[in-house]
């Protein structure tokens, strides 16, 4: 234990409360009889500053005498959720502080239930981001995350007579205590304008004349490892307007116009795009990538000098930038810029030194999410950026001419530039041409990315692309979320397991004792009463704790088939309402999901869930049987209530389109057991706790593929399984929408019609899984066997290994613990 560690064990219950008090009275400018529960919890956010800048420092100091090779994480998006509780428990003082607020007649848990969400981002994407920069920190990764400091994230989610309604989410509202301003580390960032060619003695070269600035602002998010040994940070940029623009137009009497501008400039980093999984295309978009990549070359390169001046062939060695998706793509060509044209680098030897910075993750397959940028817009709002790009194209087309001479179908289908009528930027080509390394999430979806989306990059770089499979951070998806299991595994493991997750399999010897069954299924009881009453506060729908609780989270998104399903529900409830005796395990089916704002299919399915729920939760001839409920505003926060009380866990997806999934990791975590398809990372969770303890069904990537080649027919699944047929029928008529008839058809017709994510052809295999969920349920002591058995062999979905193997196999990197000063 460091000197640091050693004081805060020693932390007693009443030092702590008198320095909160003090917080309180001072940083606050309250007093203990008029405090509110808020004003506590940013007392208490204020104390435990004063241990993370002391974090802070001492990490900064070791990194910078070290002269640490460093890894960047660029990301538009970080879902942070709450920092309170882990930020408790990652300094150890959880328990202290619980203790300290109890001798001040608080509940801690009151006051953690505060602080707003930071939801900086949709969903996988952005989440992973936050578990990784979680154990970047806790391994002692010289790293740090960049992003965008969004004023809205992902927007709230509300229904309406069962839609979806969307209001501004308001994070930061009243301020956030985790957050420090860094003025004395702002950019500039240049859009617009043209470019210009100069000749002179040394030949030519080009000049950007940029017609507009934006400043960037950096606001700074202390990141604090397990241990609180080391804290990195999260730096997230706001625009606002460059104050030289502003004052040339206030001084030509153009005093509205210059506020004017001040708007536009602070709309960059305004509100996240909502949208998962499609690419928005627009011209803000684009922007706001710029912004955020461009400010952080900036910083990365001021760093860079002020320890090696003009030095830049050592720039490579000391530093890795990691791109989360494309979405800091345009960052390879900003390098190139700034090499080329500011630091006077010759082509080659920028390209070395860029190609050797950059690594991508790849994050999905799907064709909509594939971005694009049209040479028009690029042209327009990044002139010089798009020259850039035309160049390193054509050079990597004589590449690739030299290695298929000739071969005009090659080039143009490994260009960079999409031909075509509206010329485009296909920005996953230009980052796997731009990067040393590329990845995959999961070992299926790498393996598509080698022989669907790029087989003749495997061809020209054999070594390029590499598998990580995702992770998550045990501290918050096990240790904090559920405090019930974690005190149970303490009494048989010692207390470093939320880092080192594999000593949880010395607890599978205790799979089978009966004891230890019941005492982890006493947990799960606890959980799940508790989400009883969220569920009651939220929805008003009353449940019971001895039924099935089966839960789907996650975005709402056709190919992940929350309709699936939601048709399973509609032909068991006929069947129930045929044979109201029939003999079922009683089931709540739980989902949480947002749909993105213009995604109508999406929404068409929100609303439809809604409205069986109304339906079935009101019918008291089925006797409380099944249940149904869609919590509203699902975020990491409602994550946190939601996995510990969960017994299945659905992961439907249709087979090779989920990269990986990383809830369906939080779940087994939390002993729940999966019902799955062939997809992600269920195929490697299915091998980690075996098969028998979980339950995968439908078809998988070659059958899927083949069905597609003889022609998907849905029409004759309708046609001749009756109870498809009734269900879809039923879901299309006026049954569960008297005031509406057909409001819900859309789902239906779509459906039978085309059934894009083919959720008739794995019906059948579906409802052969919930049955056997079924029937596994009732035997009790093996479902508590295979729900513990889950639960203790997650070492491999631990976000600590995903980030070695990263360390390893892409940064190069490695840990430097903080030393105490
Ligand atoms: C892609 C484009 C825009 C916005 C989001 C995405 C996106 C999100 N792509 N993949 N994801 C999810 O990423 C997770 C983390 O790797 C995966 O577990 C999940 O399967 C992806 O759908």
């Amino acid at each position: 234990m460091s000197q640091t560690q050693l004081a805060i064990a020693a932390m007693q219950p009443e030092e702590f409360r008198r320095k909160v008090v003090a917080h309180l009275r001072s940083t606050l400018g309250s007093f203990e009889e008029k405090a509110t529960a808020h004003t506590w919890s940013q007392a208490l956010a204020a104390t435990l500053n004063e241990y993370i800048y002391a974090g802070r420092s001492r990490t900064l100091k070791t990194q910078i005498e070290s002269q640490a090779r460093t890894v960047h994480y660029l990301s538009l998006e970080f879902l942070m959720g709450r920092l309170l509780a882990s930020n408790l428990h990652n300094l150890g003082l959880y328990q202290v502080a619980e203790q300290a607020m109890a001798l001040q007649g608080l509940e801690l848990a009151d006051l953690l239930e505060q602080e707003p969400d930071m939801a900086l981002g949709n969903g996988g994407l952005g989440r992973l981001a936050a578990c990784f920069i979680d154990s970047m920190a806790t391994l002692a990764l010289p790293a740090i995350g960049y992003g965008i400091h969004y004023e809205h994230g992902l927007f709230r989610q509300e229904f309406i007579k069962g839609r979806q309604v969307e209001r501004p989410d308001q994070w930061r509202e009243f301020g956030s205590p985790w957050e420090i301003c860094r003025p004395e580390s702002q950019q500039v960032v240049k859009l617009y304008g043209h470019v210009e060619t100069i000749h002179d003695q040394n030949g030519s070269r080009k000049v950007w004349h940029p017609s507009r600035m934006l400043r960037a602002i950096p606001w700074d998010i202390p990141i604090v490892g397990y241990g609180g040994q080391n804290v990195n940070i999260l730096r997230l940029w706001e625009s606002r307007a460059d104050h030289f623009f502003d004052w040339d137009v206030f001084n030509a009497g153009g005093y509205v116009d210059a506020y004017a501008e001040l708007v536009q400039a602070e709309t960059v980093s305004k509100v996240l795009y909502p949208n998962d999984e499609t690419d928005a295309g627009k011209e803000l978009r684009l922007i706001q990538q710029y912004f955020f990549s461009a400010a952080s070359i900036a910083d990365i390169l001021r760093r860079f000098e002020s320890a090696h001046g003009n030095d830049y062939h050592l720039f490579a060695t000391l530093n890795v930038l990691q791109l989360n998706d494309t979405h800091p793509a345009i960052a390879i060509a900003e390098l190139m810029r700034l090499l080329v044209d500011e630091k006077q680098l010759a082509w080659q030897e920028a390209w070395q030194i860029t190609q050797q910075s950059f690594a991508y993750t790849n994050h999905t397959l799907l064709p909509e999410a594939l971005e694009t940028w049209s040479v028009s817009l690029l042209q327009t709002v990044l002139p010089r950026h798009m020259e850039i790009i035309f160049e390193i194209n054509r050079r990597f087309l004589q590449q690739v001419d030299e290695r298929w001479p000739n071969d005009q179908q090659m080039q143009a289908k490994l260009s960079i530039i999409q031909e075509g009528e509206k010329k485009s930027v296909r920005m996953a080509q230009l980052s796997v041409v731009g990067s040393q390394r590329v990845n995959g999430v999961a070992k299926i979806h790498t393996q598509l990315i080698k022989t669907e989306l790029f087989p003749e990059m495997v061809q020209l770089w054999p070594e390029k692309i590499r598998n990580i499979t995702n992770g998550v951070t045990p501290r918050r998806w096990l240790k904090i979320c559920n405090p019930r299991l974690a005190e149970l595994i303490d009494q048989h493991v010692d207390a470093d397991w939320p880092r080192y997750l594999e000593k949880l399999e010395q607890l599978k010897p205790l799979a089978k004792d009966k004891d230890f069954q019941q005492k982890f299924m006493a947990v799960k009881q606890r959980n799940k009463q508790a989400l009883v009453a969220v569920i009651k506060q939220l929805t008003d729908v009353e449940v019971s704790a001895e039924a099935i609780f089966d839960v789907q989270i996650k975005r709402l998104h056709e190919y992940k088939r929350q309709h699936l399903n939601l048709l399973y529900i509609l032909v068991l409830y006929r069947r129930l309402l045929k044979n109201p005796a029939l003999d079922i395990c009683p089931r709540v089916f739980i989902f949480g999901a947002k749909a993105a704002p213009g995604y109508r299919m999406a929404k068409d399915i929100i609303l439809a869930i809604n409205r069986v729920a109304k339906v079935i939760n009101n019918d008291v001839s089925i006797g409380g049987k099944i249940k149904l409920v869609f919590l509203p505003n699902y975020r990491v926060s409602l994550a946190e209530k939601l996995i510990p009380a969960a017994d299945v866990s659905q992961q439907i997806s249709l087979a090779g389109k989920e990269a990986s999934g990383t809830g369906n990791m939080k779940l087994a975590m939390n002993g729940a057991i999966t019902l799955g398809t062939h997809d992600g990372a269920n195929i490697e969770i299915a091998e980690a706790v075996g098969e028998q303890n979980l339950v995968l069904f439908g078809m998988k990537v070659d059958e899927v593929k083949a069905l597609q080649h003889s022609g998907y027919a849905p029409q004759h699944i309708y046609q001749n399984n009756e109870e498809i047929k009734a269900a879809l029928d039923w879901l299309s008529g006026d049954f569960f929408t008297p005031e509406q008839p057909g409001l819900l058809a859309s789902i239906s017709k779509n459906l039978i019609n085309e059934d894009p994510f083919m959720v008739l052809a794995d019906f059948a295999a579906y409802q052969q899984a919930q049955q056997r969920i079924d029937s596994f349920y009732r035997q009790k002591s093996a479902w508590a066997e295979a729900a513990i058995l889950n639960a203790v062999s997650m070492a491999r979905f631990n976000s600590d290994r995903s980030i070695m193997e990263y360390a390893n196999d892409i940064w190069q990197l490695k840990p430097i613990p903080a030393a105490e000063c």
